[in-house]
């Protein structure tokens, strides 16, 4: 029998989605315990791993802290913007293709 679900699925794109990288990027005014802040209530990150991904940030310019469907990694941009822009720092979050 031919199975329906999975053809119309396949048909869709909706078996391998494209994925989308969150990346944060430096700037020289944004308090690193922000940046963590960010990390930990917007990308569910534990301690350990924010404060790496800021020295990362911080130390090469820019890193990834998500990958996710487009919907999801759009909001998580926008949410940064939001959070940034009413706290007063430049912080910027961008999508790019994984
Ligand atoms: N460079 C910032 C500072 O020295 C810290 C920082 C880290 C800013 C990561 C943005 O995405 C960022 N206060």
């Amino acid at each position: 029998m031919p199975n329906i679900k999975e053809a119309t699925e396949i048909e869709l794109g909706l078996d391998n989605p494209q994925m989308y990288k969150v990346l944060l990027h430096n700037d020289d005014y944004t308090p690193m315990e922000f940046v963590i802040e960010i990390l930990m209530k917007i990308f569910h990150k534990d301690l350990d791993s924010a404060n790496e991904i800021m020295w990362q940030v911080h130390e090469k310019g820019k890193a990834v802290c998500g990958i996710y469907i487009y919907e999801i990694a759009k909001t998580k941009v926008q949410q940064v913007k939001m959070s940034a822009k009413s706290n007063g720092f430049p912080l910027l979050a961008t999508l790019e293709k994984e």
